[in-house]
């Protein structure tokens, strides 16, 4: 499946859903026009991720939205997800595009020299955050500044995703720096609700096309 430009990328993280499981909110974030979805759980067993990852691959093909799962090759072709996301603790991208073969690889990277060498391993996409700061990711490293969107995305011919501290209030900016795809957790996740919080999102993202 190709990678959806001018998308809203949505990441699942069970800790900020307030007790709503990943169906629910994925349900929901696709109903408001989310076009990219990732399972994203950190404290999930193998089993619990495929299980999950079955459920939402179908609920996904059905929609037609892209399925990415975060950190783990094996989970992403156990089922057949459309794709994965690799941070720098994760396989390498060159073993993943062979394991992964057309399915999608996507890549965190810090900078435009990161954006470069992702790309030259293999990746299809590179997500660069945190834009703002946020206190989902403890560990995102320092804030990126929306201005790093632009010199990636001038170093670089993948799409490029922005991500960390992202919403409705700052979204316009992200869009104007020149990002593919904006994703976020807590501003759709914890919404109080998720379908409303990613049609306004999606509603920003669209106006600027
Ligand atoms: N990678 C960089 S920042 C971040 C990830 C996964 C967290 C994004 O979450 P939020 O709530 O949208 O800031
Ligand atoms: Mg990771």
């Amino acid at each position: 499946m190709r990678f959806p430009l001018r998308s809203l990328y949505v990441l699942t993280d069970p800790n900020l859903s307030h007790g709503r499981s990943h169906v629910e909110i994925v349900r929901e974030a696709i109903a408001g026009g989310a076009e990219i979805v990732q399972l994203r759980d950190k404290s999930a067993s193998t089993r619990e991720l495929v299980q999950i990852g079955e459920t939402l691959r179908r609920i996904t093909h059905e929609a037609e939205v892209v399925f990415i799962v975060n950190d783990r090759v094996d989970v992403a072709l156990a089922v057949e997800a459309d794709g994965v996301h690799l941070g720098a603790e994760d396989m390498p991208i060159g073993h993943a595009r062979r394991l992964m073969g057309r399915r999608i690889v996507g890549a965190s990277v810090d900078n435009e020299r990161e954006a470069i060498r992702a790309v030259e391993e293999g990746a299809d996409y590179v997500a660069i955050g945190p834009i703002f700061p946020t206190t989902t990711k403890p560990d995102a490293g320092p804030v990126a500044g929306v201005d790093m969107i632009r010199r990636v995305k001038e170093a670089v011919d993948v799409p490029v995703v922005a991500i960390g501290g992202i919403n409705s209030l700052n979204a316009r900016q992200v869009i104007e720096a020149g990002a593919d795809s904006i994703a976020v957790i807590s501003a759709v996740v914890s919404a109080p609700a998720v379908r409303r919080a990613a049609r306004v999102l999606t509603e920003i993202i669209k106006s600027h096309l």
